[in-house]
């Protein structure tokens, strides 16, 4: 680690006190420090990220994560798993559990999970935390069901307010499938595949659900499989029309200054205290936004993927 660099960044910044105690605060993190490894962004994944507005990480977990994974999701899930069947009406057969998600053990190690975290950094930045959790499942539906009216969107719903046009990109969810997904319409997220470019709302055909002129990917995929998907995608829920029930579980990273959904926020300070620190800083452990992300910072730094730092101003 370069102390002289961090110095001397938090002396542009601010005191030399605070200076202190930021190095203060370093040293606190190393040795709280666990070692996230680095996995690096290949340049074909970011150019397939930025044309199609999502990407696909095959194998991002493995067959005995993934079983903890549907053990304690069942169990999250209980009262949904065990329903009465009733097909067709597929917002009966759609679950999206958002609280209590992270506190089960085997979800909350997957905020700072190898495989796909080192990607969301080097695809925003370290300056992140988590936004969102969500456990989705959805359960069988009559195959020769009406098409559902679907909820295509765009997350974080920035267009609210700021309109379709010149939308950033801010946030990044990561979609782990916790089933096979080998068939179409078995319940998998569809993407309009390059739609995070459009500077309009997405048109439907009167009468369809779907768009007419982007192209609709119902990914095929493997449990274990992630897709990651960035906030401006249109994307939707779509029913589930094979035999079995679909599992997903999708944690959305955005940068600090983004609010998190209700749920995280106030972080929860008995998952924080013991955590380590790229965890803690995921979290919400740095609540000022003015305080550099240490911990993801640093763990940038060593492996060469720190961002340049962006000036205020420049000499004219
Ligand atoms: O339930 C789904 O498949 C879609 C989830 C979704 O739209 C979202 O997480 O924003």
């Amino acid at each position: 680690m370069n102390r002289g660099f961090w110095l001397l960044e938090a002396f542009d910044r601010r005191s030399f006190c605070s200076a202190l105690a930021e190095l203060h605060n370093m040293d606190y993190l190393e040795s709280k420090d666990k070692l996230l490894d680095f996995v690096q962004l290949k340049p074909e994944q970011r150019r397939s990220f930025n044309e199609d507005g999502f990407l696909v990480v095959r194998k991002a977990l493995d067959a005995e994560t993934v079983g903890c994974l549907v053990e304690a999701g069942d169990r999250l899930a209980a009262s949904f798993v065990d329903k009465s069947e009733i097909l067709d009406r597929t917002e009966y057969n759609h679950l999206d559990l958002r609280p209590g998600v992270i506190e089960e053990k085997a979800f909350f190690a997957l905020i700072s999970h190898t495989s796909t975290v080192p990607l969301v950094v080097q695809l925003l930045s370290p300056n992140i935390h988590l936004h969102s959790v969500a456990l989705i499942y959805k359960r069988p539906e009559s195959p020769q069901g009406a098409p559902f009216r679907r909820g295509w969107h765009r997350d974080i719903r920035m267009p609210r307010d700021l309109g379709q046009q010149g939308l950033p990109k801010v946030g990044i969810k990561v979609c782990y499938c916790l089933t096979h997904f080998h068939q179409p319409e078995s319940g998998m997220t569809l993407f309009a595949r390059r739609s995070h470019l459009s500077t309009e709302a997405l048109v439907i055909p009167k009468g369809q659900v779907d768009p007419g002129t982007l192209e609709v990917c119902d990914l095929l995929l493997d449990a274990g499989d992630a897709v990651l998907f960035e906030n401006r995608i249109f994307h939707t829920a779509a029913p589930n029309r094979s035999n079995r029930m679909s599992r997903v579980v999708m944690y959305g990273y955005a940068y600090r200054w983004m609010k998190p959904e209700v749920y995280l926020d106030p972080p929860s300070q008995r998952l924080r205290e013991p955590a380590d620190a790229i965890t803690r800083q995921l979290l919400g452990g740095y609540r000022d936004v003015d305080t550099p992300p240490w911990a993801m910072k640093r763990w940038a730094q060593r492996h060469g993927v720190l961002p340049a730092p962006v000036p205020w101003t420049v000499e004219g």
